[in-house]
């Protein structure tokens, strides 16, 4: 499949505009250095960095150039919204070709902006992957490696980057709801509006008792649907004085569908009744699986996505659409009882954790200003890359120790190159009643290679003839090419990243 980038038209609708309040003749946009606004005036040079440059001259001579630096607006940087399901599937998505769930918005969004059908998370599991796309940083980077394991060694919080932060410092306003996750107060991390939010990384969805609210945890009674308190907190919000006043920064994690995924409401209930189970089948579920509670995780991404709809509308409503980069991913993917992996007990037979398609993949949308429109994009976009590409959205430049990239050229269509493979990793050690798994793998959209550090072993994958990874290519002589090929592109992850994972016994017998 052949991605299909932004065409001439869409760039040429991507004409800068006055900013709130900039009536002035005087006024002209600026340029952060590597914002998006540099980067169209750069492109747009004939057009309307043209028109503004006459104004300019008009201006000066009008004014007088004193006058003139001393009304200069500053350019408005896009407000952020990131909305965060929680467990869901690259292909519990209607967008990904599955033809049963009920995913109007998050398919809406990728009409209106950018899909990216390859992304893998760095890390697949709720609470290193939250810690990823706030700090920007690897497992070992910012010392959570899983759900479990909190080194000690870490650096502190306040040394950590933090996009909440960095965001704030640029004179964003940022706004937390939703489920939380690790370790720190939300404040720590540069939220400096907490609202309604759930400190542990798992809660009931009916009359929850673990929802708080403010930078104090005030327990709120239990009462209502989890996700629907926390939409109607994002909304509360969009549709605030607050959210017209300043750029914010609205981080609004899902609890769906990770488990218990459900009880729903009656509406979404309704979506599914009476359908048969094997109808529900998402597209990349083997048929050899044995998933459970397949009809709750359905009813559950639909509540995800009526959260996404609501804030979506509530955008449109206050007309903050225009200048709002919205970006919806999930934090990891979900086995759904594939590979019979781990023991079958519940917990681990339906959940993450594995370095396959099904735990990694996941869905990531881009939807904004300047952003491509109906965009299906197939580079091996990852997690990691979030961070840097909201700052650079936001014209500020990214932390030097981050690895992620910034996706905007892809985003805005400039650019046809982006990310040509992907880090992933987990070291989930220190619960033996469910097995050591500790990995690091790199993936194309064509090809995955998985390193065990207990194993000894590796594994090889062509995800285009066999995605279901049933296939362990590593010791066959066709694919040796393949192999170092994969090898050679993990080494540099290892290297750039730090990683002492380039000293495990297995890796060095693999590494070139
Ligand atoms: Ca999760």
């Amino acid at each position: 499949m052949k991605a299909f980038m932004g065409s001439g038209d869409e760039m040429s609708r991507l004409v800068p505009v006055p900013v709130a309040g900039s009536g002035n003749p005087c006024a002209v946009p600026r340029a952060a250095p590597g914002s998006v606004w540099q980067e169209l005036q750069a492109a747009d040079k004939g057009g309307a960095v043209l028109c503004w440059t006459i104004a300019l001259v008009l201006g000066l001579w009008l004014c007088g150039p004193a006058d003139a630096a001393a009304r200069e607006p500053k350019p408005v940087p896009p407000n952020v919204v990131v909305v965060v399901s929680d467990d869901q599937r690259w292909d519990m998505l209607g967008a990904a070709g599955n033809k049963t769930i009920v995913t109007p918005s998050m398919d809406r969004l990728a009409r209106d902006g950018v899909y990216f059908r390859e992304a893998t998370t760095l890390v697949p599991q709720c609470a290193p992957s939250r810690m990823t796309l706030l700090t920007g940083l690897t497992i070992q980077q910012h010392g959570r490696a899983s759900n479990s394991a909190r080194d000690v060694t870490a650096p502190a919080v306040n040394l950590l980057p933090m996009l909440p932060r960095a965001l704030r410092a640029a004179g964003y306003r940022t706004v937390l709801v939703g489920k939380w996750h690790v370790d720190f107060s939300p404040v720590a991390a540069g939220f400096d509006d907490v609202r309604t939010w759930m400190a542990p990384g798992v809660g009931p969805y009916l009359k929850s008792p673990v929802l708080v609210r403010g930078a104090d945890a005030t327990p709120l009674p239990p009462a209502g649907y989890t996700n629907e308190i926390f939409g109607d907190e994002a909304v509360a919000f969009l549709e605030s004085n607050e959210a017209a006043a300043q750029p914010f920064f609205l981080w609004v994690a899902l609890s769906a569908p990770h488990p218990p995924m459900g009880p729903n409401p009656p509406d979404v209930v309704r979506l599914y009744a009476g359908k048969d189970e094997r109808a529900l089948w998402p597209p990349g579920l083997p048929p050899d699986a044995r998933p459970e509670h397949l009809r709750d995780y359905c009813e559950a991404v639909s509540v995800a996505d009526r959260e996404l709809g609501r804030i979506l509308d509530a955008l449109d409503r206050r007309k903050l659409a225009e200048r709002t980069l919205v970006i919806f991913l999930s934090d990891n993917g979900f086995m759904l009882g594939s590979r019979d992996v781990g023991p079958p007990s519940r917990h681990l037979f339906q959940g993450k954790r594995y370095p396959y398609e099904a735990s990694v993949r996941v869905p990531v949308i881009v939807r904004g200003p300047h952003v491509g429109r109906g965009v299906v994009d197939d580079h091996a976009v990852s997690t990691l890359d979030l961070p840097p590409t909201i700052l650079a959205a936001a014209g500020v430049a990214p932390e030097k120790r981050w690895n992620g990239r910034d996706l905007g050229p892809l985003l805005r269509g400039s650019s046809k190159a982006g990310p040509e493979d992907a880090l992933i990793e987990l070291a989930d050690v220190h619960r033996p009643e469910l097995g050591k798994v500790e990995y690091r793998a790199v993936r194309t959209p064509a090809h995955k290679l998985i390193v065990w550090r207990e194993a000894q072993g590796a594994e090889l994958y062509d995800l285009v003839a066999d995605p279901e990874e049933r296939r362990n290519l590593f010791d066959e002589p066709d694919a040796a090419a393949t192999r170092r090929d994969l090898a050679r592109r993990l080494r540099r992850w290892l290297e750039v990243t730090s990683d002492s994972a380039r000293q495990w016994r297995s890796m060095a017998a693999i590494l070139p």
